[in-house]
């Protein structure tokens, strides 16, 4: 029989972390024990898990004594604590969180595009989980970068609020009440009323006039292709939607490639679907990508004000592939190819 690990989640009972629980079982992941680990204001709270009730614990240094694989989604500062002292004990993290995506020494994987970096979890105990729009964005650039190399890519997001978390989704869940009431709005996550609006803005601003969330595009595509060279600029954006981000995708390639040769790419790449026929209004929306793994395309068409170039539009569950199946898939390839013997 194959071997079942000891499974920790941190952050078990944020947005991301429940759908971690409900992807470790819909994936039949081989589960010993799982521990269910959060902030001591949410302890003696139960989840369910395979149809058991699990208690979830106070995360504290003592938490992973025994634990083979902890799976994070608890925030930056909880990951850039806990997961040295996890590490520590023996278990390898998968990590959420931004804290150590850019670590020279931490594999940051997409397992469609770059599972062999998972190898290198030997140096630090800790394999990072990108950020979910450059999750779904590699998922469909990865293919074409093999092809013909990529130059340049200027991508747009149109983000959902699920990323932020349960008190974001409330939020435009009350706002949206409450204007349709004819009732103020109370404003509690967002710097602006998310309701009916768009705000140009995810993550804090940097010093450059960027927001974090446009660098982390920039700086994980790279690292996750493994190409320095590639220039990327991005705008990240919110949206009054409640799950799955789409991004508008510009790409500039190095050798010439035609918008049927990208499609027939993508129809057999790794988990993308196409969905792609303008005629029938068939193209990819976030309504229809919500609760699903995959990353859709369409929208496929040639860029012509320049040489070599294709327009993308990109869209994919931000909670499913663009972080808790992400996590988890590396999770399976860890216990499969590098903790079973
Ligand atoms: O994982 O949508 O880097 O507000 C941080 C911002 C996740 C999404 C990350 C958001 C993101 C989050």
């Amino acid at each position: 029989m194959a071997r079942l690990f000891n499974v920790a989640v941190a952050g078990a009972t944020g947005a991301v972390g429940n759908q971690m629980i409900a992807c470790l079982e819909e994936r039949a992941f081989p589960v010993k024990n799982l521990k269910l680990l959060a902030t001591a204001r949410t302890k003696g709270r139960k989840l369910r898990f395979m149809g058991e009730e699990v208690p979830v614990e106070e995360l504290t240094e003592a938490s992973f004594k025994g634990v083979e694989i902890g799976i994070f989604s608890a925030g930056g500062g909880t990951s850039q604590k806990f997961a040295p002292v996890a590490a520590r004990e023996g278990c390898v993290v998968v990590d959420n969180s931004s804290a150590w995506r850019m670590d020279p020494d931490v594999p940051l994987v997409v397992p469609e595009v770059n599972p062999h970096a998972i190898a290198k979890y030997t140096n630090k105990g800790i394999i990072a989980n990108p950020n979910c729009s450059t999750i779904q964005m590699v998922v469909a650039l990865a293919p074409i970068h093999r092809e013909v190399g990529i130059k340049r890519v200027v991508v747009s997001t149109y983000q959902a609020v699920s990323g932020t978390g349960k008190k974001a989704i409330d939020e435009l869940y009350d706002q949206t009440k409450a204007i349709m009431n004819s009732v103020e709005p109370e404003k509690k996550v967002y710097p602006h009323r998310i309701a009916f609006n768009c705000l140009p803005h995810i993550d804090v601003f940097l010093e450059n006039g960027y927001t974090k969330e446009e660098m982390k595009m920039v700086h994980e595509t790279r690292k996750i292709l493994e190409d320095d060279s590639i220039g990327i600029t991005a705008t990240t954006v919110r949206v009054p939607v409640f799950f799955s981000h789409s991004e508008s995708v510009n790409v500039e390639t190095r050798r010439p490639i035609t918008p049927e040769e990208v499609r027939v790419l993508l129809e057999n790449a790794p988990g993308v679907k196409v969905v792609d026929d303008p005629s029938e209004n068939l193209y990819p929306m976030a309504i229809d990508a919500a609760g699903k793994d995959d990353t859709f395309v369409g929208r496929i068409r040639r860029d012509e004000s320049v040489a070599s170039g294709i327009n993308l539009w990109v869209v994919s569950d931000n909670i499913r592939k663009g972080a808790a199946t992400n996590a988890v898939q590396i999770a399976e390839i860890l216990a499969r190819d590098y903790l079973s013997d």
